[in-house]
């Protein structure tokens, strides 16, 4: 099955999204495989966001990570790398569809309250790079109320 990894940045972790943000993923029926609390280094940073390192903005998009905690999290599913990005919606906010998580409570881009991995290739290096320790095992209850076959 599917995986993609998703991260509250520290303006949602502070503006108090995060039971909101979970609460969209695990109502569409996506699966959460691991979470944590923490606090990242400008290195770590900088190498989650190495593909961007030659952009205008990436140091103060650094500086934006590193500013308090962020929730990162491994969410299940489905089509979940595509649909993840539909649900948190366009990188621009004022750009983002309401009913999106960007388009419903944000306004700056440098300031766009989620990431959500953009590929399933970058998924898998994300999901490595955040959680070296690995993801938890475990199966929904509500699977087969989810998925019309295993
Ligand atoms: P994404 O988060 O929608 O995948 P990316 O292009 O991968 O968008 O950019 C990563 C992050 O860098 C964005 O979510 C946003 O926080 C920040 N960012 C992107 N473009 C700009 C910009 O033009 N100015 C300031 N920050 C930006
Ligand atoms: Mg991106």
């Amino acid at each position: 099955m599917e995986r993609t990894f998703i991260m509250i940045k520290p303006d949602g972790v502070q503006r108090g999204l995060i039971g909101e943000i979970i609460s969209r993923f695990e109502k569409k029926g996506f699966s959460l495989k691991a979470l944590k609390l923490v606090n990242v280094d400008r290195p770590f940073a900088e190498k989650h966001y190495a593909d961007l390192s030659a952009k205008p903005f990436f140091n103060g998009l650094v500086e934006y990570i590193i500013s308090g905690p962020v929730v990162a999290m491994v969410w299940e599913g489905k089509g979940v790398v595509a649909t993840g990005r539909k649900i948190i919606g366009a990188t621009n906010p004022l750009a983002s569809e309401p009913g999106t998580i960007r388009g419903d409570f944000a306004i700056d881009i440098g300031r766009n309250v989620i990431h959500g991995s953009d590929s399933v290739e970058s998924a898998t290096k994300e999901i490595a790079l955040w959680f070296p320790e690995g993801i938890v095992s475990w199966q929904s209850s509500l699977h087969s109320w989810i998925y019309e076959e295993n």
